[in-house]
């Protein structure tokens, strides 16, 4: 055994025996509990950056775990592979965006193959591979006969100068991000996924998720956004014809507080007015342009104008004026609001801005309306009853609802209504690095889906975009076809996937990677995901759209699962510090760790920086999430090859627990590697007596009865730990158990047994999440078989029971001592032993015990 622990010689080692033994590689076994342990995959971007790190090494330890507890694990991974990054950098690089990811793949790979986690490599996916998304467009050809796939136009950013359609993130101020051309707004056919109709069954089902984060749960149900409300119609007469404006309000207990309706941009009705108002067509045009992100209307300014109409309100018949309003979204309810100033938020800036009426018809009692105070009016619709609203007058939130709803009813004026958020998906992009979709476009026919037998349709993967237009659209060899229906030439839809829809089913894929149908069988056994673990930048969309996904493909009877993931764990993010300098333009320039040199105080906390090059100060920007754009990553790579994978793994299992932020600190990082040298260190030293194989002692020998406990405690409490996710006190147990049997008195012949006891169960819990040391030293100091197949180390119950316990013994209430008793004593027995004490013979000084205060198995204290 070498003297000297050599991580990068035994990780290679025992990486290549798992291996060769394909260790990892699992099939379905009925026999046997199966845990399905699934990573959020990559999008193989060139280089693991460190929360890959984390995100990974946090599945590996679970899945190794659970392996220990005797199940049948699945730990896959692949790779995202489509996505815009990569024709980007196609351009910058020249090198077609296939080349560029599958490079990334081969290096990313190798990279985690450092880090010894324990995949089943053999189910690998790349979504950028026919095999797989052949499925994907299988699937669309599905859905699409269905109706669950339909076409309609959209809105999308449109850059006139590459002549492109440009992504919301791609649009920066306004402006194209490449060409700085001001981005038009277009309407463009597109693919949309009718989500909406599993909207219910996606709300409700979220109550089932018993094991996700509270927080995700809440984002979810937010976007799904479920409004229970009332359509409430406006008559009007326009051109001597009768019509109705309806509105969707959540709020008609406040009907008869509105002063005016205010429609959106795109209404018809304020197109209508806008025809012989020149001044109104520019203000719709206006907003037309501007932002469709809620977020940004939220926080705009509120803008609007008079359309010179009039409707009539639906009770008191009088006349309302009709605003288009910037703060009114086209995609949500009827495109119009009845605007109640008095107990809205938006109508309250709104009035104030174009001097409307404000009328309050909801009171809550000792509080008087003012417009300072309005914010609280609105705030909360439970506490008020109706005033100003005749017959609706002094009923409160609930029942002035139900009565106007009924009124309505009756009058044909309105209905009750549930609205939703959430809109269909639309997955059309105009890109090339994507999935393509299987419809084929013909002058007889229509929209055609490509028939199964003419799939995939396939992504030709030697074409370097040029930022210009979509470049499917510019190969005539990829779009120009034949209808499958009526064989005239057709040509071939040019627009790709959405690349959320690959990271939507890939879960299920991994089942069965190989299946020649999407899904099969195979499916049964390994779903749903046991547990999930990713970023919570995924809350939302990948998640709901992987719910609905599933849903769908059970409703297609391809899988039996109602929800993909059982349990979500959400990784807190990896920070570090940040430094900077202004430059004289105003920008911040980002100075990485490795360029400056840190003064540190007595304490060992940083007080100022300088920049090695120059050795000019530089500012410390404070502790930041590990990104790019601020410089302040550190390379995993540099972390492996200096102190090896199980140093980069116990440190982020160490530092924080998985769901919390863990910031990045060399000290700790060394720190982890001595912890690990220690064990080397330890284990070489011994390696003779814990080689040597002692009968068991027939009882615990007294003197270690205690030593002996303690290690069960340990256990007993790491296995908590490993079950709750706290890998960090499971690290402390570790170490614990490593001070323990350094403390061993090897002289004592019956230790020798417990030594080589005390190692085997310090191997086996620290196993999961440093697998290479102690899989080495398994096997350099004679353990049976090998560490991964053996069971998670269980406590003893015997051993775990105490024969004696300490009390602190207290005298007028302060500590002065303590005593030992056997565990099962009672009161006579320790009161005895309390009167014969020397300490208290020293205190009392003779004074008579007036009484003595026994707290079971914590104190005595003796009152004089
Ligand atoms: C009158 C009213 C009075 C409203 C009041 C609120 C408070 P949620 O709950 O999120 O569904 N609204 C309806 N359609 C809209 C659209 N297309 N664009 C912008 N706002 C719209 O919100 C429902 C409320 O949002 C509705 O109730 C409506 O304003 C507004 F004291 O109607 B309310
Ligand atoms: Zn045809």
């Amino acid at each position: 055994m070498n003297v000297v622990y050599n991580p990068q010689s035994i990780e290679k080692k025992a990486q290549e025996s798992w291996e060769h033994e394909n260790l990892y590689q699992v099939t379905e076994d009925l026999s046997k509990e199966k845990f399905y342990c699934l990573s959020m995959f990559p999008y193989p971007s060139g280089k693991l950056h460190m929360g890959h790190v984390r995100n990974y090494t946090i599945g590996d330890v679970i899945a190794r775990y659970q392996r220990m507890l005797g199940k049948n694990v699945l730990q896959p991974m692949g790779w995202d592979a489509f996505g815009l990054p990569a024709e980007n950098a196609a351009m910058q690089n020249n090198i077609a965006p296939a080349a560029w990811t599958y490079s990334n793949i081969a290096s990313m790979k190798q990279q985690l193959k450092q880090l010894g986690f324990a995949i089943d490599w053999s189910r690998e996916i790349a979504t950028c591979q026919p095999s797989y998304y052949r499925w994907e467009q299988w699937l669309f050809t599905k859905l699409f006969e269905r109706g669950l796939i339909y076409r309609k136009t959209g809105t999308v950013n449109w850059d006139p100068i590459d002549q492109t359609v440009l992504a919301n993130e791609q649009v920066i101020d306004g402006k194209g991000w490449r060409s700085g051309a001001v981005i038009e707004k277009r309407e463009i056919p597109m693919y949309y996924f009718r989500i909406t109709q599993y909207a219910e069954e996606l709300l409700n089902d979220i109550d089932t998720l018993d094991h996700w984060p509270e927080q995700v749960k809440t984002m979810q149900r937010n976007w799904i956004g479920k409004s229970e409300g009332v359509t409430i119609h406006f008559p009007y007469t326009l051109d001597d014809q009768q019509a109705v404006l309806k509105v969707f309000t959540t709020r008609a207990d406040t009907l008869m507080g509105v002063t005016y309706v205010a429609v959106a941009a795109e209404h018809p009705l304020a197109s209508h007015a806008a025809q012989n108002n020149s001044e109104l067509d520019a203000f719709i045009e206006e907003c037309k342009r501007g932002s469709v992100a809620e977020a940004d209307l939220a926080v705009q300014e509120k803008k609007g104008q008079f359309t010179g109409l009039y409707v009539q309100h639906p009770i008191s018949g009088e006349n309302i004026p009709v605003w288009v309003a910037n703060y009114v979204l086209m995609s949500y309810g009827e495109g119009a609001v009845m605007a109640v100033p008095a107990h809205d938020e938006r109508d309250f800036a709104f009035a104030k801005t174009y001097q409307l009426p404000i009328k309050q018809v909801i009171s809550i009692e000792n509080e008087t309306f003012s417009a300072d105070s309005w914010s609280e009016w609105y705030a909360d619709k439970h506490r008020g009853v109706c005033i100003n609203s005749e017959s609706l007058n002094s009923l409160n939130h609930h029942q002035a609802i139900e009565k106007i709803a009924a009124l309505l009813e009756e009058k044909k004026l309105g209905e009750k209504q549930t609205t939703f958020r959430l809109r269909d998906w639309g997955i059309s992009r105009q890109r090339y690095w994507g999935c393509p979709i299987p419809i084929i476009h013909c002058n007889q026919c229509g929209d055609v889906t490509v028939p199964e037998e003419q799939l995939p349709v396939v992504l030709p993967e030697d074409v370097i975009p040029d930022g210009a237009g979509s470049p499917l659209a510019k190969l005539p060899s990829f779009y120009e076809t034949t209808c499958p229906k009526c064989h005239q030439p057709a040509k071939r839809e040019t627009d790709t996937m959405d690349t959320f829809v690959e990271s939507s089913w890939y879960f299920a894929r991994y089942a069965c990677p190989d299946a020649s149908q999407m899904i099969d069988k195979r499916a049964d056994y390994w779903l749903a995901v046991d547990q999930y673990i990713g970023g919570i930048e995924h809350a939302i969309l990948h998640l709901l759209y992987s719910r609905f996904f599933t849903k769908m493909m059970r409703d297609l009877n391809l899988v039996h699962v109602s929800e993909p993931f059982q349990k979500l764990l959400t990784q807190g993010m990896v920070t570090a510090p940040t430094f900077y300098r202004e430059t004289p333009e105003g920008r911040k320039q980002w100075f990485n760790k490795t360029e400056v040199d840190i003064s540190l105080d007595p304490k060992g906390r940083p007080i100022s920086a300088s920049l090695i090059a120059d050795g000019n100060t530089v500012a410390m920007g404070g502790i930041e999430k590990m990104s790019k754009s601020k410089n302040n990553g550190v390379d995993p790579q540099t972390l492996i090859d200096t102190y090896g994978a199980d140093t980069a793994r116990l440190f982020i299992m160490f530092a924080s627990p998985p769901e919390q932020s863990l910031e990045w600190s060399d000290s700790g990082v060394q720190g982890s590697h001595r912890f690990l040298k220690r064990l080397w260190s330890f284990a070489t030293q011994h390696a003779a007596l814990i080689r040597t194989q002692k009968e068991k002692p027939n009882a615990i020998p007294s003197s270690i009865k205690s030593w002996w406990r303690e290690v069960q405690q340990v256990i007993q409490q790491t296995e908590k730990d490993y079950q709750r996710h706290q890998f960090n006190t499971v690290v402390s147990g570790g170490m614990k158990i490593l001070n323990l049997l350094e403390s061993l008195d090897l002289s004592i012949e019956n230790n020798i047994y417990y030594l080589r006891e005390g190692t085997n169960i310090l191997l086996r819990i620290l196993y999961p999440i440093v697998p290479h040391i102690t899989y080495t030293l398994w096997e350099e100091l004679n353990f049976k078989d090998s560490i991964v197949t053996q069971k998670s180390p269980q406590a003893d119950p015997h051993a775990l029971i105490q024969d004696e316990i300490d009390l602190v013994l207290q005298i007028l209430g302060k500590t002065r001592d303590k005593i030992t008793v056997p565990a099962q004593a009672d009161s006579t027995y320790i009161e005895s032993v309390v009167r014969d004490h020397a300490t208290v013979a020293k205190f009392t000084e003779g004074r008579p015990i007036k009484r003595i205060v026994i707290v079971p198995g914590r104190l005595v204290n003796v009152v004089i």
